[in-house]
């Protein structure tokens, strides 16, 4: 039987993610989907055969046609539908940031400890991209010898508004803090964050781009740009720098044309093009795991390591220098 899933939160994420089930993915179909704008639900709902509406996730999840649940909210609400999916038994992916704040998210992470189980993928899909992928397997073969550098690029056309600049850190560079420690397979271990004068095109009182330093337990030294109002598109690049080679992806895979005396191509504008590759194979996994009674992927541990680091992130922020990241022991349901 296919698996019944509610989606929370149909904006711009939650909304890709509907469509994504209902056109891409095999082995589900939507049952039901809430948000706190009512007529925001209706008109995602409105294009699905028996698609519930609702305005309160626990509300959508007792009901007998929801198997499990996809959280694509503000972080802010994340905590509230993750206890509320622990409370009717149901199996999560749950879009980044697991929850902005890491107080929060170790109460989660306890709270599924003692469910004695995992229930949570969070949603950094990055892992499920197909470049990404091969920049994880190389190290493996031994070839470039042990990573000794990471550099990162991570642009956005524009900052949506209200955007702050501590929001850098929290939404745009978390994912860098999850590949870091996905792909060297290190903690970090203390965060910098340095400030260019700003973009004239950042919007008022925002520091954007930033250039931010991540130090790590394995002895690495890993670099982020941000720069979320670049105006020419989406671009997310990595290279890692190994005792014998380097290795990078990102570079750009659109259509290259070559005319009277120029050369060029076209770049992605947003994430959704980006990676939604990445997406559909991120959301198949969750589907596939689900239906064998398994949990896979990026765990609640690793959401509240990265929620750990943007903390100490958001700090290097607003006061300067170096701060260390403060990490609460691992507990035994997410390995060594
Ligand atoms: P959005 O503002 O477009 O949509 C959020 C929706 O949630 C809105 O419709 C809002 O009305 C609704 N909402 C607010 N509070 C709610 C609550 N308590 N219960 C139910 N619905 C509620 O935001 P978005 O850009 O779609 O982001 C949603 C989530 O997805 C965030 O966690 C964000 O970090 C994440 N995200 C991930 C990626 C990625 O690349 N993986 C990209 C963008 C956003
Ligand atoms: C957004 O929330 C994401 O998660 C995107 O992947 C990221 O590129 C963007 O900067 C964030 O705002």
């Amino acid at each position: 039987d296919d698996l019944g899933v509610a989606v929370i939160g149909t904006g711009k994420m939650g909304a890709d993610h509907v469509r994504r089930i209902e056109e891409t993915v095999s082995g589900a179909r939507v049952t039901a989907v809430v948000d706190v704008d009512r007529g925001r639900a209706e008109a995602v709902a409105s294009r699905i055969d028996g698609c519930a509406v609702h305005t309160d996730p626990a509300a959508a999840m007792a009901s007998p046609d929801v198997d499990a649940v996809i959280v694509a909210s503000p972080g802010p609400a994340h905590e509230g539908a993750l206890m509320a999916a622990f409370a009717h038994d149901l199996p999560v992916l749950c879009e980044k940031p697991l929850t902005p704040d890491p107080a929060a998210a170790l109460r989660v992470v306890e709270a599924e400890c003692s469910l004695g189980r995992r229930r949570i993928q969070v949603g950094f899909m990055r892992r499920y991209d197909a470049e990404y992928a091969r920049l994880k397997a190389l190290p493996d073969t031994g070839r470039l010898g042990r990573p000794l550098l990471l550099h990162n690029r991570h642009r956005n056309v524009a900052s949506p508004p209200g955007w702050t600049s501590a929001m850098l850190i929290e939404d745009s560079v978390s994912h860098e803090m999850d590949v870091t420690r996905w792909l060297l397979g290190h903690e970090i271990t203390a965060v910098t964050v340095h400030t260019p004068t700003p973009s004239g095109d950042a919007p008022d009182g925002v520091r954007d781009p930033q250039f931010v330093v991540f130090e790590t337990d394995g002895g690495a030294v890993v670099d982020v740009e941000i720069f979320v109002n670049c105006g020419f598109g989406y671009q997310v690049q990595a290279e890692v720098v190994c005792e014998r080679g380097t290795a990078r992806v990102g570079d750009g895979h659109a259509l290259v044309t070559q005319t009277a005396g120029h050369w060029g191509g076209t770049i992605a504008q947003d994430y959704l093009e980006r990676f939604a590759d990445a997406y559909d194979r991120e959301v198949q996994a969750w589907v596939d795991a689900t239906r064998r009674g398994e949990v896979t992927g990026p765990s609640a541990w690793d959401g509240y390591a990265v929620a750990a680091v943007s903390a100490a992130g958001v700090r290097a922020l607003t006061e300067g220098g170096r701060v260390p990241v403060e990490l609460a022991e691992r507990p035994a349901l997410y390995g060594t």
